[in-house]
C-alpha cells in the first residue's frame, strides 16, 4: 500500500475492500496484522501502534448503512480495510486466507454489558461464537498466524479474590461476561488442540476519549461538559458505589501487541492495580471543572444493572515481569484527560476549553497546553509528526504520534478534532 497516495475513497466516505497487502518489489514484505473491531476504541489504537510500527494493518469492518470510521478517519489512508462479520464464517476465512496475516487480534464484540442482557444471543453470537469462528478461520487458512483474543475482567465478575490474576476462578455475572468466559476458554483450546499460537489478555476497564459515550467514564466527564455548556442541568448515573480498575487504552494496547512478540503463548491479566468508585470518578471529573459533582449526579434506578460486579482490582503481576509492561497514565490524569477532550469529541459544538478561572474568561486546559506536550500555541503546533509533517494534537503528555489524534489547529488553542466519537456527536 501507498502510503503517500491520496485515496479518494476517502472523500466519498466509502472504502473500497482491499484484501490483500501488495508486496513492494525488492523489498521483504512487512508484518501483516489483522484487526477486527478496528472502528472501536482499542482497535484505532491499536491500528496506530502497529503502523507506527511498521505493520500492514487490515481492518476488518462489518457492512453498515452507514460507515463508522469516526476513530479511524485519520488512518484510512493507511490501512486496508476489508468487509467482513463475525456472524459469517465464509467472510473471516476469506479475509486471514488473502491477508496470509503475522498476526490476529480479535477486538470486535458486543461490548457494552448492559446491551448483553436486553440482546443475550446476539451477544452470544457475536462475542462468543464470533471467536470460535475466527479461530476456525485461522486455523483453516493460514494457522502459522498468532491469535489475541480480547478477554475481559468481566469474567472475574463475582470475584472470589480480590486482586484478580490469571488463576483467579471466573464467575461472570452477564451475559456478557458468560460469553466473554467462552471466548476465554475455546482460545485456549484452540492452542491446546491444535498447536495455535493464540492467547487471552484479560484487561480491566480502559478508557480514554474515544470511548462510546454510554460507558460510564465518557458519560461522566461528557456529561461535565454539557453541564458546563448548559446543555444539561444534572447526570443520571446507577450504582455508584461499584468499584473498577481503570486504566488508558492507549497503555493498553502496546500490552496486547507483547503477548504476541512472546516465544511461547500464554494468557495475561492486564490493569492498574488501584481501584475507584464510580462516586471518586465523579469526584475527579466534576472537581477538573470547578464544579461539585453532588449538585448534579443523581441515581436513577433505570441504570442499575441486574447484577453488578461490584470490585474489580487487577494483579498485574506476571505482565510486568513476562511483557514488562506497565500503565503510564493514572486514574486522575485518565479522567482529566477525558474531561478535557477538545472540540466535538467532548460534545458538537464545545469550543472553549472547559475550566474557567474564578473571574471568568477560559483557562487553558492546564497540561495540554503547556509547551512540549504536543498541544498548539496560538495557531502555532509546538511539534509536527515526523512522517507526515502533520501538526501532531493530542491529549496532555500523551500526544505524540503514538497516541495522535487528527486533527487541525485552529489558531485558538483548541484543536478541532477529525475523527473521533460517533456516540458523542450523536448527543447521547
Ligand atoms: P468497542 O469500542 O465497543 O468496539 C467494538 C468493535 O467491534 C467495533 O469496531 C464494532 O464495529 C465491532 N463489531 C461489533 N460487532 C461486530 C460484528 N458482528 N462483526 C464485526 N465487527 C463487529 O469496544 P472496545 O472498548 O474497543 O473493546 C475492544 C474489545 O475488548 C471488545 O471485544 C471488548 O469486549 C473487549 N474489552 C474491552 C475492555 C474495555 O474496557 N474497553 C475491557 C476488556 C475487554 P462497529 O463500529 O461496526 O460497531
Ligand atoms: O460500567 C457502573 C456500572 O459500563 C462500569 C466494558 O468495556 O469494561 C466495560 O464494562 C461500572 C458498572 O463498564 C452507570 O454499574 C454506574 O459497575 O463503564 P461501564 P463495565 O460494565 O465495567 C469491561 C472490562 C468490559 O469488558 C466491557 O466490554 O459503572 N455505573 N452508573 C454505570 N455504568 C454505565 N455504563 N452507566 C451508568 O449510568
Amino acid at each position: 500500500m501507498n502510503a503517500a497516495k491520496p485515496n479518494p475513497a476517502r472523500k466519498r466516505g466509502v472504502k473500497p475492500p482491499k484484501a490483500k497487502p501488495v508486496k513492494q518489489q525488492g523489498q521483504p514484505r512487512r508484518r501483516t496484522a489483522i484487526i477486527t473491531g478496528i472502528t472501536g476504541q482499542d482497535g484505532s489504537y491499536l491500528a496506530e501502534l502497529l503502523l507506527d510500527k511498521g505493520y500492514e494493518v487490515v481492518g476488518v469492518v462489518r457492512r453498515t448503512s452507514h460507515d463508522s470510521y469516526e476513530r479511524i478517519g485519520h488512518l484510512l489512508d493507511r490501512v486496508h480495510i476489508v468487509p467482513a462479520d463475525l456472524l459469517d464464517q465464509h467472510s473471516l476465512t476469506s479475509v486471514v486466507r488473502d491477508a496470509k496475516p503475522d498476526e490476529v487480534y480479535n477486538l470486535a464484540a458486543q461490548s457494552f454489558v448492559p446491551t448483553s442482557w436486553s440482546q443475550p444471543v446476539l451477544t452470544g453470537e457475536f462475542t462468543a461464537l464470533g471467536v470460535t469462528r475466527l479461530l476456525e478461520a485461522v486455523r483453516l487458512a493460514h494457522p502459522e498466524a498468532r491469535f489475541y483474543q480480547a478477554s475481559s475482567s468481566e469474567m472475574f465478575g463475582n470475584a472470589q479474590e480480590t486482586p484478580q490474576r490469571e488463576t483467579t476462578p471466573f464467575y461472570p455475572r452477564s451475559p456478557y461476561g458468560v460469553a466473554k468466559v467462552y471466548g476465554h476458554w475455546i482460545t485456549v483450546n484452540y492452542r491446546e488442540s491444535y498447536g495455535l499460537f493464540a492467547v487471552s489478555g484479560i484487561l480491566f476497564n480502559h478508557e480514554s476519549p474515544r470511548r462510546g459515550l454510554e460507558f460510564v467514564t465518557r458519560k461522566v466527564t461528557h456529561g461535565v461538559a454539557r453541564i458546563v455548556r448548559g446543555k444539561d442541568r444534572e447526570l443520571l448515573l446507577g450504582n455508584l458505589d461499584a468499584r473498577r480498575d481503570w486504566g488508558f487504552a492507549g497503555d493498553y494496547v502496546e500490552a496486547m501487541w507483547r503477548m504476541l512478540q512472546r516465544p511461547t503463548p500464554a494468557d495475561y491479566v492486564i490493569g492498574t492495580g488501584e481501584m475507584h468508585t464510580v462516586r471518586e470518578l465523579c469526584e475527579v471529573a466534576f472537581s477538573h471543572a470547578r464544579l461539585d459533582w453532588r449538585t448534579y449526579v443523581k441515581v436513577d434506578p433505570r441504570f442499575v444493572r441486574p447484577a453488578d460486579v461490584e470490585r474489580l482490582q487487577a494483579d498485574a503481576s506476571k505482565a510486568r515481569l513476562e511483557l514488562e509492561w506497565a500503565p503510564r497514565v493514572t486514574f486522575v490524569d485518565l479522567v482529566r484527560m477525558m474531561v478535557d477532550v477538545p472540540g466535538r469529541a467532548a460534545g458538537r459544538r464545545q469550543r472553549r476549553p472547559l475550566r474557567r478561572r474564578a473571574g471568568g474568561g477560559a483557562l487553558g486546559l492546564a497540561r495540554a497546553h503547556r509547551p512540549g506536550v504536543g498541544a498548539c500555541l496560538r495557531g502555532r503546533p509546538l511539534r509536527r509528526h515526523r512522517a507526515s509533517g502533520r501538526p501532531i494534537v493530542g491529549v496532555g503528555r500523551h500526544a505524540g504520534p503514538g497516541v495522535r489524534m487528527g486533527g487541525e489547529c485552529r489558531g485558538d488553542g483548541a484543536h478541532r478534532a477529525r475523527a473521533r466519537g460517533s456516540e458523542a456527536d450523536r448527543g447521547r
